[in-house]
């Protein structure tokens, strides 16, 4: 996943190729430079906000300034160092719509989480580039910060945005993670990546939210991955059928992409998929020590027990299997209105109207409004505002 750097002085060129041999050593897949400027990417990104895509992502509006103007965040910035990290070890296509009773997880979530490995790994490469360049000052970022990684990412070479607005690399598709050092010196910078999506359309066709509003334009508000990771409140009812089993995040749109058809697995330990229960059932019974053990140091923590039961009830609701009407009842007591609320839903799919009985026998005291709204719904097929 390497690229051409444009020369610079030699000296500054054999020391950069020690640090992309560094980078690749630490377990980074590709390594590029960028000048700290964002082009077009500024002005789309822009637009995307105030068409409000962010949904209820309000950090990244606080961060806009930032977004829009590295030198916001490390004054004199003029080089990014831009790294990829392949996280594919598994193939996956889309056989797993067909099973019911098993919850879909993001490849990228798997197993531990990311953001700590990279960022270890950055803080190597970053003071191997302290000592090589003494007088610059830096700053790393993984996914976190107030950054447009794509974007530049694609232009030190890493990949082109895609329709589905991941970054695509020729040679290996998408199955990778970005982040970056910022730098306050210029460093040899490399050939940007083209787009290569061409006329192909089998992520915008694929997406079952019909998210991707145009090409290269994601409105989160309808992708389940901000449906099922970012939205903290209930699901919007016109999406949980759609959902089907995906209980954190969605791969659909890299799945049918067919770039990924060159992607080489990886086999970093720290993402294989760690033991544990995925079976639908199982994880309803979660208690916030389940929750907490099954989850410890991944990044289905974010969620919460809260978030994550939610959408289990929605893949619940859509698996059609009878036997998970027991678990569901007995969410009906649970302490967190936002799970009772979504097992009212499901059991409203499972069961039809007998599940009205249910409900009067188990929600009789309800006070909350999110849960009287769902049987309200659940009874009449009618919101109550
Ligand atoms: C917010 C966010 C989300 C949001 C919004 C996604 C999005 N498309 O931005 C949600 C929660 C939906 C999300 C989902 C996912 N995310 Co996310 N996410 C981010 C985050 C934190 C910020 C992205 C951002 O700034 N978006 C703002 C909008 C404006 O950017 P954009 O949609 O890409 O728009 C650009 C282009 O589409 C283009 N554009 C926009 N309009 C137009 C119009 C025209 C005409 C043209 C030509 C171009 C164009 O310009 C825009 C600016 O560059 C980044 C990390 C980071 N700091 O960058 C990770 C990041 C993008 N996510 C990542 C991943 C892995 C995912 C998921 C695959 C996870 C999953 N399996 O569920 C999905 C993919 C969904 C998808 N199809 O994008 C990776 C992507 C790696 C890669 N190979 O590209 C990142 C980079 C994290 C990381 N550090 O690795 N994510």
């Amino acid at each position: 996943m390497d690229n051409n750097i444009i020369p610079m002085n030699s000296q500054a060129h054999d020391k950069v190729n020690a640090l992309r041999d560094l980078a690749h050593e630490l377990g980074f897949s590709g390594f590029g430079i960028a000048p700290a400027q964002l082009d077009k990417a500024g002005q789309h990104f822009q637009k995307w906000l105030a068409d409000g895509m962010a949904g209820e992502m309000s950090y990244i509006a606080r961060g806009e300034d930032k977004r829009l103007d590295l030198d916001k965040v490390l004054p004199g910035v003029q080089s990014v160092i831009c790294l990829s990290t392949n996280y594919l070890t598994d193939d996956k296509d889309m056989s797993f719509v067909e099973e019911k009773n098993t919850g879909d997880v993001s490849l990228y979530a798997l197993n531990n989480d990311y953001h700590d490995l990279l960022w270890a790994r950055l803080k190597t490469l970053e003071d191997a580039l302290k000592q090589a360049f003494p007088e610059c000052t830096s700053r790393h970022y993984v996914d976190t910060g107030p950054i447009l990684e794509k974007p530049l990412a694609q232009n030190a070479g890493l990949g082109w945005v895609g329709k589905h607005t991941n970054l695509i690399e020729e040679g290996s598709g998408s199955w990778f993670f970005l982040s970056e050092i910022l730098v306050d010196i210029p460093l040899p910078y490399s050939t940007p990546a083209i787009d290569h999506c061409g006329t192909c359309s089998s992520c915008i066709d694929i997406c079952p939210t019909q998210a991707i509003v145009a090409p290269y334009v994601l409105d989160s508000r309808k992708c389940i991955s901000y449906l099922t990771i970012e939205l903290k409140g209930p699901i919007p009812i016109e999406f949980r059928k759609a959902i089907g089993s995906r209980i954190y995040g969605c791969d659909d749109c890299q799945i049918v992409c067919p770039w990924n058809s060159f992607a080489q697995k990886t086999e970093e330990p720290e993402f294989i998929e760690r033991e544990g229960t995925r079976n639908l059932i199982e994880l309803m019974r979660l208690d916030d020590e389940g929750f907490r053990n099954r989850f410890r140091k991944s990044p289905v923590k974010r969620t919460k027990r809260r978030g994550l039961l939610r959408n289990v009830a929605i893949a619940l609701g859509n698996s059609g299997n009878a036997e998970a009407i027991p678990v569901l009842t007995d969410a009906l007591d649970d302490a967190e209105a936002l799970i009772r609320a979504h097992a009212v839903w499901a059991l409203a799919e499972l069961m039809g109207e007998n599940a009205g009985t249910l409900f009067d026998l188990k929600l009789k005291g309800e006070q909350d409004e999110m849960v009287l709204e769902e049987i309200n719904r659940a009874q009449t097929g009618k919101t109550i505002k």
